[in-house]
């Protein structure tokens, strides 16, 4: 199995959190509810976040109802994506392309709880922690400076989006980003 696949099936991982076989709106809230609850935010905050939140999910999800039952597989996740990556320099790339910024807009914009304009290391440790990744400090902190290209201590918005185009599109077995996440699945690492 090469890396490209293995870190779609350890972000299938991630994503499913009630560990069922199914990503579905249930997962999702779950990690909202958690970002809210690690991030200690501000209560008018709380809605805007969880409406950036399900508008991610809508982005994956051919049914755009939330209170609907639709979900998907782990394979369906790594033939979507696979399908994304080939098709790279064809005729659909700029609509790929701008389903992916989008997705990292509203990403960042969840992230950036204090809406400075840059992710902090701190709120950077909040997603980590909210997505249940453990030990979150030491593996959200190797992302951290993987994605702050400028090492100014801060992950600015451009520093996102070429982060995720990267590991959306990198099929490269050498490239650290595939780690994005924390060790790929069935992968043990010490940090
Ligand atoms: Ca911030
Ligand atoms: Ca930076």
């Amino acid at each position: 199995m090469s890396h490209y696949e293995r870190k779609i099936r350890t972000l299938f991982a991630l994503w499913d959190t009630n560990k069922d076989g199914k990503w579905a709106f249930e997962d999702w809230e779950h990690v909202a509810d958690n970002l809210v609850q690690f991030g200690n935010l501000d209560v008018e905050y709380i809605n805007a976040l969880k409406e950036k939140w399900h508008k991610i999910w809508e982005h994956f999800h051919p049914c755009r109802d939330e209170k609907s039952d639709a979900y998907l597989t782990e394979e369906l996740l790594v033939t979507a994506f696979k399908g994304m990556a080939s098709a790279k320099n064809g005729a659909n790339d700029d609509s790929r392309k701008k389903i992916i910024d989008d997705v990292t807009h509203l990403f960042f914009d969840v992230v950036d709880t204090n809406h400075d304009g840059f992710i902090s290391k701190e709120e950077f440790e909040v997603l980590y922690r909210s997505f249940g990744i453990q030990p979150y400090k030491p593996f959200a902190l190797a992302s951290f400076k993987r994605i702050d290209t400028n090492a100014d201590g801060l992950i600015s918005r451009d520093e996102f989006l070429a982060t995720w185009e990267d590991y959306m599109f990198n099929t490269t077995d050498a490239d650290n980003g595939n780690r994005l996440w924390g060790p790929l699945t069935g992968e043990t690492i010490t940090i």
